[in-house]
C-alpha cells in the first residue's frame, strides 16, 4: 500500500480531494493510505508562526524552515531510517512533471508533498529534505495542494487495482506519445448530427485503424513537440 503524507497550512483543501472519487476509492480498497499534517501543528508556542520575512528584503513571505523538518522528522519516525522518502515540492520553477514522472511515482512506497502557500520556503528545506522540484505548468498557483494533488491523482490513478477496465489507463493521452482520440455512443444520431459509420461496421481492423489516424491527426495538429517524439519512437 502506497503510504501519501501531505504537509500543508490548509488541511482541510487536501482532505476535501483526497476522499472523494476515484482516490477515496483508492483508499477503500487498500492501495493507498493518506496522512494529511497541519504546518501549523508543528510551529511553535505562542504564535504558531509558520512563516516570516525574507533575509535580505523583498516581498513575500517565506516558509520557516522548523514546521516542514519537524514534521518530516515526526514521519521519519513512523517509517524507518531505512524506508526510502520521496519528498516532492510543487513550485513553479521545479522540473515539468509528465506522465514518466507520473508513472515513476505510482511505483514510490512512500510518497510526502510540501506545500506552502508564501513566496517561497526556505532554501535549507529544499536543499536538505525536498527530493524533487516539480511544476505542472508555466503559470503560478496561490499555493501547493492543487498542483500536488494534480500529481498525485495522476500518480495513484496508474496503479493496479484502481481503475476498472471502464476507465483503463492504456489508452491515455501520452501513453504512446499520442493523444487521445474522438469517442462516441448512443444515440447513433442525435440532433441531426451523426457518428462515423465505421465504428458501427463492426470490421475491427478498420476501427483500429481510424482511431489510430484519428490520434495521429490530433498529435501532429496540437501536439507537434509529441508528434516528433512519436515519430521518431516509430
Ligand atoms: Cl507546482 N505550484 C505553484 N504554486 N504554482 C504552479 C505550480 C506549482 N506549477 C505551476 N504553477
Amino acid at each position: 500500500m502506497m503510504q501519501v503524507y501531505f504537509l500543508t497550512p490548509f488541511p482541510e483543501m487536501v482532505t476535501a480531494v483526497l476522499s472523494e472519487s476515484i482516490l477515496g476509492r483508492a483508499v477503500k480498497k487498500g492501495v493507498a493510505a493518506f496522512h494529511i499534517k497541519n504546518l501549523f501543528d508543528y510551529a511553535d508556542p505562542p504564535h504558531y508562526r509558520i512563516d516570516d520575512y525574507p533575509f535580505g528584503g523583498g516581498a513575500g513571505m517565506i516558509l520557516k524552515p522548523e514546521p516542514v523538518f519537524r514534521a518530516v522528522d515526526d514521519i521519519k519516525n513512523v517509517v524507518g531510517d531505512n524506508t526510502k522518502l520521496r519528498v516532492l515540492f510543487p513550485t513553479p520553477d521545479g522540473e515539468l512533471f509528465s506522465h514518466e514522472n507520473a508513472v515513476e511515482l505510482s511505483k514510490e512506497s512512500h510518497l510526502v508533498f510540501i506545500s506552502g502557500h508564501y513566496k517561497g520556503i526556505d532554501q535549507r528545506i529544499r536543499e536538505n529534505l525536498v527530493t524533487d522540484e516539480v511544476s505542472i505548468g508555466d503559470f503560478v498557483l496561490t499555493g501547493g495542494e492543487l498542483p500536488g494533488l494534480i500529481m498525485l491523482d495522476a500518480a495513484i490513478r496508474l496503479i493496479p487495482g484502481v481503475l476498472n477496465s471502464y476507465e483503463s489507463a492504456e489508452t491515455d493521452s501520452f501513453t504512446e506519445h499520442l493523444l487521445d482520440g474522438p469517442h462516441y455512443t448512443r444515440p447513433e444520431k442525435y440532433r441531426g448530427i451523426g457518428s462515423p459509420k465505421v465504428l458501427l461496421s463492426g470490421n475491427h481492423k478498420k476501427i483500429e485503424d481510424w482511431k489510430k489516424i484519428q490520434r495521429e491527426e490530433k498529435t501532429k495538429i496540437r501536439r507537434p513537440d509529441l508528434w516528433e517524439k512519436y515519430k521518431s519512437l516509430e
